[in-house]
C-alpha cells in the first residue's frame, strides 16, 4: 500500500501553550513513525512559498506575522495514506468546529491560531518537505513498531 510522508508543523500557539509533547503524543500513539524532527525560525520567504496559494487572501499578511511570533516545530511522519490520516486526526481548520477527539477539537479554539499545521496532498508534502527539511535530516531506519501496526499485506 501507499506509504506516504506528511509534514506537520506545531505553530507559535502550540509552542507557547506547552503542546509539543500533547501532539507528537497522539501520532505515536496512533502507530505513525517519525522520520524528521527539528526546531526553526519560519520567514518571509519560506512563507511566501509555504502558503503561495493563500496570497490574495486578505488574513495572508496576519497569517505570516503569526507563523512568525516563535519558533516552530517541523516534522515528518511516514506511514501508510499517512496525509488523509494526519489530516483526520488534525480535524478541519477552525478549531471551534473541529471534531471532538482531533487536535483542534479537544484543544483549539481558533481559526487562525490552530495549533498545527499538516500537508493536505502528496505534492503539497513534497514541497513543504524541500522547504524546510534537507535529504540528510529525512532518516530511514525499520521501525520495529511497523511489523505490528500493520499487517504483511499492507507493508508489501
Ligand atoms: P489547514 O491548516 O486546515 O489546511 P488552510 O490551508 O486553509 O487550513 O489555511 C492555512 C492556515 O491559514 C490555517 N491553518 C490558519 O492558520 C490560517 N487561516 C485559514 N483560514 C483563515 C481565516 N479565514 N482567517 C484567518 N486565518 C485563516
Amino acid at each position: 500500500m501507499k506509504m506516504e510522508h506528511s509534514v506537520v508543523l506545531v505553530k507559535p500557539d502550540g509552542l507557547q501553550r506547552g503542546l509539543i509533547g500533547e501532539i507528537i503524543s497522539r501520532f505515536e500513539r496512533k502507530g505513525l513513525k517519525l522520520v524528521a524532527i527539528k526546531m526553526v525560525q519560519l520567514n518571509d520567504a519560506i512563507l511566501d512559498e509555504w502558503y503561495a496559494h493563500h496570497k490574495e487572501k486578505p488574513f495572508f499578511p496576519k497569517l505570516k506575522g503569526f507563523m512568525m511570533q516563535s519558533p516552530i516545530v517541523a516534522m515528518v511522519w511516514e506511514g501508510v495514506e499517512a496525509i488523509d490520516t494526519i489530516r483526520k486526526l488534525v480535524g478541519v481548520t477552525k478549531g471551534r468546529a473541529a471534531e471532538a477527539g482531533s487536535v483542534r477539537g479537544d484543544l483549539a479554539m481558533s481559526q487562525s491560531n490552530n495549533l498545527i499545521h499538516a500537508s493536505d496532498s502528496v505534492e503539497g508534502a513534497a514541497k513543504e518537505q524541500g522547504l524546510i527539511f534537507s535529504d540528510d535530516e529525512i532518516f530511514k531506519y525499520t521501525s520495529a513498531l511497523d511489523m505490528v501496526v500493520y499487517s504483511q499485506e499492507e507493508l508489501a
